[in-house]
């Protein structure tokens, strides 16, 4: 049973004011993809309306040029592979501000963070970490994002390390970096969570982030208006 499967056809059961935008990040590996099904498992024993959604989505035309530079199938100049994982985030961004509205929260496995920081991981001088943002500018802005930490070795410990182009030590470590540096310039609604042990705690240290924000933006206290990144 896929995330997807379970939680994307049913009509949204309660009323809400609008529905939250949660986002998971981190490193590969790092254990979104579980995280990310448990939380919805849980919201949605408790009642909540939820979709998913993963970036990048590989089922678009976008998303297929996206997979297979990631394969290592076509190689691509680096502003323009950053262009195509925004471009693919901006197929989405009316599905995902009308689907808020509709009382549905989100759980969202990567976002524009990882945009910003694996392409300025890169190093290439003509792509720094302020030019990623641009193209992100005006995307609906999440409630809270959860960055899943954990130290490069830990991630290469989990199995299928390796297989596509960024899993590498060098490169997560700077990603790392770049995740915490976004943090540190952060309005407060990142929030770092511990990836490094059982799966179990870190689903609690997840929940204890995110429910409070899901009740809190459902009940009205976020406003009506989903926000937009301001870069
Ligand atoms: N990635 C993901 C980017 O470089 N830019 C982006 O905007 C996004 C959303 O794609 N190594 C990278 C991070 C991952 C890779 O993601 C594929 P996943 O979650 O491993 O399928
Ligand atoms: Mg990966």
């Amino acid at each position: 049973m896929t995330s997807e499967e379970s939680f994307s056809w049913q009509e949204p059961r309660n009323s809400v004011v609008r529905g939250a935008f949660v986002v998971v990040e981190g490193l590969d590996r790092a254990g979104k993809t579980t995280q990310v099904q448990r939380l919805c498992s849980k919201l949605y024993a408790l009642g909540h309306n939820i979709k998913t959604l993963r970036f990048p989505d590989r089922n678009s035309t976008i998303g297929q040029m996206i997979s297979s530079y990631l394969q290592n199938e076509t190689d691509m100049d680096d502003h323009v592979i950053h262009l195509l994982f925004s471009a693919n985030r901006w197929e989405k961004a009316k599905w995902i501000e009308e689907t808020l509205s509709k009382g549905y929260t989100i759980i969202c496995d990567r976002y524009f963070y990882s945009g910003m920081v694996y392409s300025a991981a890169k190093q290439n001088p003509s792509l720094s970490l302020s030019w990623t943002k641009h193209p992100e500018i005006g995307l609906p802005l999440p409630d809270v994002v959860v960055f899943l930490d954990l130290e490069p070795w830990q991630a290469e410990q989990r199995g299928g390390y390796g297989e596509e182009k960024y899993e590498k030590r060098e490169m997560q470590l700077r990603v790392r970096e770049l995740f915490l540096q976004l943090l540190k310039a952060d309005d407060g609604r990142m929030k770092i969570v511990n990836a490094g042990d059982g799966m179990d705690a870190v689903e609690e240290r997840i929940w204890k982030e995110v429910l409070p924000c899901v009740e809190a933006v459902e009940g009205g206290s976020f406003g009506v208006k989903i926000g937009k990144f301001k870069g």
